[in-house]
């Protein structure tokens, strides 16, 4: 056993810590299968301690170290891809604290899962800001270090947006935390929001401080057919106009809606086809339902008020990703551009499509103008296509990252979304604090 090795396994006991590649195979291997590697083993810690002593550990001999969570990510962020690396799992942190009603906040270890917090706040009359279809794994450090959306931004924001406090560990062991929970305190460098969204490569999340929103379920669902996208962005701000309580608005179109059926079995939603759907998501009273349901684009409209059958129209959405992945590895594109400029991305996306002899399935948070645009077709390590559609959506005012972040799979274009002095004071900011560039390295930025 090599050194390395012999001290993580005095830290997490020999259990904890993963050689055989059959066992490791699921930690070394991304959702889409796009990204996949060797570990030179996987370390799964029981709490913030043995984080940070493992980290101590992997700084002495130099190894490079990849944090996991629930390894849902869709940009090749949390899997390794050279053999020296040690996968640093946080699945086990599991502490969930009693939620403080007084403040409407909880503190949760990393490794939660979103259904598991999410729970654990109803229980208590409260909400979790964010909510994703990845929510049964999807870890709470990990939709941190990524600063996850989901289907709710519109309404409560991002992850960012929820966190008031971090425990985390720096590349050299050290630990800071912030879990007292205190909303006003303006002492210099805000660290846990620095963090936010920082993929694995500034510190390990250890614990979170986050808030809570009273419960306000949503009590209405909308699934409407809509002639383009142009026409999805019309309705759902029509609709948000009238409704205060609107929590979501998602979109799709006919080609995912097929491969959703093929997939799940599902029958089709409504008495027609149509080239793209609207689905809304709103805490709504009946008064508010009945002056929505009668709008002219809603007259073929499937409508659903009771939990079972909005579950069924959220499933035509919600089994897009698993439905595209069924179909092949697929080269996933989360773009967002504003609204004003949604119809002429479309339109240009398929010119951009058709020249790369690919198929597109488009679908996403269409309320903050965020399309998932995931190609079929091309080889997984052939990026032209990649790189056409992200150039399309930076030349229309858009970002290159809407909410999965950039992982392995955008190193290369940063570029398209941050000017060179913001690339510049990001890397400063990075190795001051991993000076040896062991923390995730090849993620945010491309090897030099
Ligand atoms: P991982 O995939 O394990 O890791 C993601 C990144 O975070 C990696 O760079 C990793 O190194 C880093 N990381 C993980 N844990 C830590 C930690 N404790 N400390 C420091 N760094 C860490 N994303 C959205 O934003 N919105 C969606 O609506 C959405 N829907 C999804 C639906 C499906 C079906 C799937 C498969 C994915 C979806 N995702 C979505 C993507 C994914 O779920 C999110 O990126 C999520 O935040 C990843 O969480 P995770 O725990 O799985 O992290
Ligand atoms: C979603 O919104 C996720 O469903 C996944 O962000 C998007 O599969 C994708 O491209
Ligand atoms: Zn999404």
């Amino acid at each position: 056993m090599d050194a390395l090795l012999a001290e993580l396994t005095a830290i997490a006991g020999p259990e904890h810590v993963l050689t055989d590649p059959d066992v490791t195979a699921g930690y070394t291997t991304d959702w889409t299968r796009r990204f996949s590697g060797q570990a030179r083993c996987v370390i799964r810690p029981a709490d913030c301690g043995e984080v940070a002593a493992a980290l101590l550990a992997c700084a002495r001999h130099g190894a490079p170290v990849v944090p996991q969570g629930g390894n849902t990510g869709l940009v090749g962020g949390g899997v390794p891809v050279t053999s020296g690396a040690v996968v640093l799992s946080l699945r086990r942190l599991r502490r969930l604290d009693p939620v403080d009603t007084l403040s409407g906040q909880v503190t949760a270890g990393a490794g939660v899962t979103i259904t598991d917090l999410r729970a654990h706040a109803a229980r208590a009359g409260l909400e979790y800001g964010v909510d994703l279809a990845a929510r049964d794994s999807a870890t709470v450090g990990g939709t941190i270090a990524t600063n996850a959306g989901g289907i709710q931004t519109i309404r409560y924001g991002p992850t960012r947006a929820q966190l008031l406090g971090l425990e985390a560990v720096l590349a050299d062991g050290r630990v800071i935390s912030r879990l007292g929970g205190i909303q006003a305190d303006n002492t210099g460098y805000d660290l846990t929001q620095l963090l936010a969204g920082s993929e694995g490569t500034l510190g390990v999340i250890t614990a979170a401080r986050l808030r809570l929103w009273p419960a306000a379920p949503a009590t209405l669902t909308v699934l409407a057919g809509v002639p383009g996208i142009e026409a999805a962005a019309a309705l759902q701000a029509e609709i948000r106009s009238l409704l205060p309580g609107v929590r979501a608005a998602e979109y799709f179109e006919a080609p995912g809606l097929t491969l959703v059926r093929a997939h799940t079995g599902l029958s089709a939603p409504l008495g027609r086809d149509y080239p793209g759907y609207l689905l809304v998501d709103a805490a709504a009273t009946e008064d508010e339902a009945e002056r929505i349901v009668v709008l002219a684009p809603l007259q073929d409209a499937a409508v659903a008020m009771d939990a079972q059958a909005r579950a069924g129209l959220w499933a035509y959405r919600e089994r897009h990703t698993e439905s595209i992945g069924a179909a092949g590895i697929p080269h996933k594109l989360d773009v967002a551009v504003p609204l004003t400029r949604l119809a002429a991305f479309r339109a240009e996306l398929d010119e951009v499509i058709a020249k790369a002899d690919a198929r597109a399935i488009v679908f996403g948070h269409i309320g903050a103008g965020n399309l998932h645009v995931n190609v079929l077709g091309p080889a997984p390590d052939d990026d032209a296509v990649d790189d056409a559609v992200l150039r399309l959506a930076a030349g229309h005012g858009g970002t290159i990252s809407a909410e999965h972040g950039i992982g392995r799979a955008k190193a290369a274009v940063l570029h398209l979304s941050r000017s060179a002095a913001e690339i510049d004071a990001m890397r400063a900011v990075k190795s001051a604090l991993d000076p040896a560039g062991l923390l995730n390295p090849g993620v945010i930025f491309a090897p030099s």
